[in-house]
């Protein structure tokens, strides 16, 4: 049902995929350093797409100049053919590799599977980040700087110094609202609830069960990070500057924002049920 590519690219590639990493990432981001931020854990960084054939190749060439990382392309059958040019990507580093599913299947499960991947093969930070652009991917090397003194590091829109550019008012007052109704139930402990842009420190997430883990959208992530506050778990936001995509299109839908307003009551339930069993 699943495939993953790359490996099998990777002795015929070898040493080709930096210059693909450069050119892509150099147009997309001048200033890039000269080589990859280093933190002394193995870094996976996870990419789910679905119809992001613009922006796969940019993104994962920015993620490997800004980072000392190897990449996981989770694709849900993408139509527009994403799926075939990150097996481009893949055959020309190896240090990319996709997981090919065969439909949309939803950010969280995409997710999942790239977090188990990490756990079986022994990495030591794995990273959630958007296709689109919206995530600054020079920010990585933040994130995993802090990951060295948290569980979870969050990039945030929502602490001092975050932001959000080029939303539309309606988007803006769904992720502030989302995030206003996040914190009447869950609490203040995590500023930016709904936030795509992540870092779990392996060991930490191997602890989660995540066979429980359903959510898909925001509820995935409200739900992750809720869990890793309920385990008592060290969680760090860092500011980041949040931006709309530029290329393709939103899979945001009404569905999803559904999904997040019945979960969130559902897991501080879930949370008062499991302090009175405690
Ligand atoms: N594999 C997979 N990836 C998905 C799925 N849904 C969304 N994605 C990807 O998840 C990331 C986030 O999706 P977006 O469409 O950017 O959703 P969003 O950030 O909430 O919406 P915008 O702010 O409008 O961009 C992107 O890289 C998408 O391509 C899915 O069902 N499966
Ligand atoms: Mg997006």
């Amino acid at each position: 049902m699943e495939a993953v590519s790359g490996d099998a690219a990777a002795a015929v590639a070898d040493g080709a995929g930096s210059d693909l990493a450069v050119n892509r990432a150099g147009d997309a981001f001048p200033h890039a350093p000269p080589v990859p931020f280093t933190i002394p854990h193995r870094c996976l960084v996870v990419v789910p797409t679905y119809n992001e054939r613009a922006n796969v190749g940019p993104i994962v060439g920015a993620i490997r100049r800004w980072l000392d990382a190897d990449v996981l392309i989770v694709d849900d059958g993408s139509p527009d053919g994403t799926g075939g040019e990150s097996d481009r990507i893949a055959a020309s580093d190896r240090r990319v590799r996709v997981l090919h599913r065969p439909a949309k299947m939803g950010l969280g499960s995409a997710y999942v599977q790239g977090f188990r991947v990490a756990i079986r093969e022994g990495y030591g930070r794995v990273f959630e980040m958007d296709a689109d652009f919206s995530h600054p991917p020079g920010d990585l090397p933040r994130l995993a700087q802090a990951s060295l003194n948290a569980h979870l590091v969050i990039g945030s829109r929502y602490v001092p110094g975050g932001s959000t550019t080029g939303l539309s008012l309606h988007r803006r007052l769904l992720s502030r609202g989302g995030n206003v109704y996040a914190r009447m139930f869950l609490g203040s402990a995590v500023r930016d609830w709904t936030a795509g842009f992540r870092c779990f420190d392996v060991d930490a997430l191997s602890r989660i069960d995540l066979d429980r883990v359903a959510a898909q959208g925001y509820a995935f992530q409200i739900e992750m990070a809720w869990r890793f506050v309920r385990a008592g778990m060290r969680v760090l936001e860092v500011p980041i500057q949040f931006s709309d995509r530029a290329l393709g299109d939103s899979k945001m839908t009404y569905a999803i924002a559904r999904e997040a307003a019945g979960l969130v009551p559902a897991l501080r339930l879930r949370g008062r049920r499991g302090a009175r069993r405690s």
